[in-house]
């Protein structure tokens, strides 16, 4: 480990090994058989307790764990990590009372939920918060069914074990068969302060990222590339300020990651009789993750994706980011399986096993190596040949096509000086469809309208019809600020991408162009009536994360009309992955030519990429809207949405 001054002298010589793969019986240090015996024996074991009925009482405060050989103090609810399995059906009223016992306000958010905003759980949004001592009482009636979870929506107490399963079973009969169903609950859990992490990541963001490019990559380089190609290729980098290997903020340098809250090295176990189909439901639970999930010798077929069915997809890995939830059906014959489940910046995993009974084990697969991002993740669709810096294949020495300016990602001086409050939301704006609530998008802004014919693409025009997602790139002023370290231009708009670390690695991996939900989930097939578009922006060096440039403080509410059909354009202005959540309402997405794919509630936007949903705000009141990465959540990527 880095030697860190923060962390006491003990925890220091302590083993990585064991540290990133926890101990064998970590977990909650009280009263939990339950989750202590996770490795003695018993298929129940090391999952959270389940409560249902119509009415339910949760209690949250804090307790010891162990996972790692340091006890520190978690926040749990009912004693749980994770929290208590609520399994509830399709059309009843539930009744939830929550009581606080920690010495802070605290929160519970029903995450893809559609309810009234007041029961929403985001503090100072839907509600007040639960103060110390307090009880709120949550109350509504569940209008769908599916796989979802919830989780605290206050501070880091999510990371810190708040999170927990929430399975409502259709009213009528389940249309996905199976004999048998496993719930799994991926998270990552860190021994340091979250307050202390979040704070080393603002002074340098990438504290925790330990794959940087050393000099053996650079021979590598040299070898494929030739020196000055290989020496062009490192001064790109270095002129962006940009690190190829960012994959993720946080790593197993701090995070041992969970399955159903029990280390790798305690291997949470689920029993199959052989000929079983078995429904597994996985849920990303963690704070700051996105895992990359396999049972190597199964195919896994995806039924279900944010607890909306879809039409059946075979695949052998997905990618999912935190706030998201999978439903696959399995049907295992051999005696184990590994379920295995890497972190996308492959410096750890969570995993478990699925066999026929506890003596028997399945190989644990190696970490697949970190893959660099490439080009198209910074810059997107360009066409990278053309313009001579082709990465890897086609290098030339000459940089000066990398640079961000001089390809028109720099602002230009007159939009540097625009003043989007001065000029204020009555601008003539060229188009009727742009949206002055998207923050100046509808400025006619000289940066926005860079020189694209000159460079070589062809964009297709604006069309006059909402049929289809618009694709011309609209920054808006606010993105010409210190917040903002990269703009994209040429965004890429693919949905078979599975992402970086994904392609071409020989495995079927899903992607957003396989998802169709089920007919009649889409109910509303209007074409819309206005678009908004929103940049998730953000700048490295500051760790600092925002939409449109702005970060929540300083930015104004997204208004929405109560039954109106919107389309939203997000496009990520960043070399991360940001899963969006949307509070309150579904995310429809959509493929570039208007077709309506599938019903979310999280959707993750690739870095360069611009993707596009349609929704319809049916409850009236604040909702947030947030990346689920719960640091860029709390820098600042996070917005309020007020319905009337
Ligand atoms: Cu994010």
């Amino acid at each position: 480990m880095k030697p860190d001054k923060s962390m006491p002298a003990f925890q220091k010589s302590f083993s990585r090994r064991l540290f990133v793969k926890g101990l064998a019986a970590g977990g909650l240090l009280s009263a939990m058989p339950n989750v202590l015996q996770a490795s003695v024996g018993n298929a129940q074991l090391g999952s959270a307790p389940v409560l249902s009925g119509n009415v339910v009482d949760l209690v949250v405060e804090e307790m010891p764990v162990n996972f790692t050989g340091v006890t520190r103090i978690a926040t749990t609810i009912n004693g749980s990590i994770p929290a208590p399995t609520l399994r509830f059906r399709e059309g009843d009223e539930v009744t939830i009372r929550v009581t606080n016992r920690l010495k802070v306000a605290t929160s519970i958010h029903w995450h893809g939920i559609i309810l009234p905003f007041e029961m929403d759980g985001v503090p100072g949004v839907s509600f007040s918060g639960i103060e110390p001592g307090e009880t709120f009482v949550y109350q509504f009636t569940l209008k769908q069914s599916g796989t979802y979870w919830y989780h605290s929506h206050s501070g880091f107490q999510e990371m810190t074990g708040m999170y927990g399963a929430l399975i409502i079973d259709p009213r009528e009969a389940d249309p996905i068969a199976s004999d048998q169903e496993q719930i799994i609950v991926l998270s990552d859990w860190t021994d340091e302060d979250p307050m202390s992490v979040f704070s080393k990541l603002k002074v340098q963001s990438d504290i925790y990222n330990f794959n940087q490019p050393v000099v053996g990559d650079f021979i590598d380089d040299v070898s494929t590339m030739g020196t000055s190609g290989a020496l062009a290729k490192r001064r790109m980098w270095n002129q962006m300020r940009m690190n190829p290997t960012d994959l993720a903020d946080l790593s197993a340098e701090t995070f041992t990651f969970l399955m159903n809250g029990i280390t790798p090295a305690g291997d949470w176990r689920a029993l199959f009789k052989q000929g079983e189909k078995v429904r597994l439901r996985f849920i990303n639970g963690s704070s700051n993750s996105f895992f990359d999930v396999r049972i190597p010798g199964l195919s896994l077929k995806v039924v279900q994706a944010d607890g909306q069915n879809i039409k059946p997809v075979d695949v052998d890995e997905f990618r999912f980011g935190p706030g998201e939830t999978y439903d696959v059906i399995v049907e295992p014959k051999n005696d184990a399986y590994t379920i295995f489940a890497q972190s996308m910046d492959r410096s750890g995993y969570a995993r478990g096993t699925l066999a026929v009974n506890e003596a028997v084990t399945a190989q644990i697969p190696e970490l697949d190596s970190a893959q660099w991002l490439e080009m198209s993740d910074m810059m997107g669709a360009m066409d990278h040949s053309a313009m001579g810096h082709g990465m890897g294949h086609d290098m030339k020495s000459d940089t000066a096509g990398m640079d961000h300016s001089a390809m028109g990602h720099g602002m230009k001086s007159d939009s540097a000086k625009m003043d989007h409050s001065a000029m204020g939301h009555g601008m003539k704006s060229d188009s009727a469809r742009m949206d002055h609530s998207a923050m100046g998008h509808s400025m006619k802004s000289d940066a926005a309208e860079m020189d694209h014919s000159s460079m070589g693409h062809s964009m297709k025009g604006s069309s006059s019809s909402l049929a289809v997602p618009s694709q011309k790139v609209r920054h808006a002023s606010t993105e010409y600020g210190p917040s903002v370290d990269m703009r994209v231009d040429m965004p890429r708009t693919n949905l078979d991408d599975p992402g970086i670390g994904l392609r071409n690695n020989n495995r079927r991996v899903l992607t957003f162009s396989d998802l169709r939900s089920v007919d009649g989930i889409l109910d509303d097939n209007r074409v819309p009536t206005r678009e908004i578009e929103l940049h998730l922006t953000g700048n490295m060096e500051r760790y600092s994360w925002s939409i449109d440039g702005l970060e929540f403080g300083k930015s104004t509410p997204i208004y929405m009309k109560q039954g109106e059909r919107i389309r939203v354009i997000l496009q990520n202005d960043t070399m991360m992955t940001h899963p969006m959540h949307l509070h309150g309402m579904w995310s429809d997405l959509e493929s570039p030519e208007g077709e309506l794919l599938v019903r979310r509630h999280t959707i993750s936007v690739q870095p360069a990429q611009r993707i596009s949903f349609l929704t319809t705000p049916h409850d009236l009141g604040r909702w947030a809207w947030h990346c689920h990465l719960l640091f860029h959540m709390d820098a600042g990527m996070f917005r309020q949405v007020v319905v009337s």
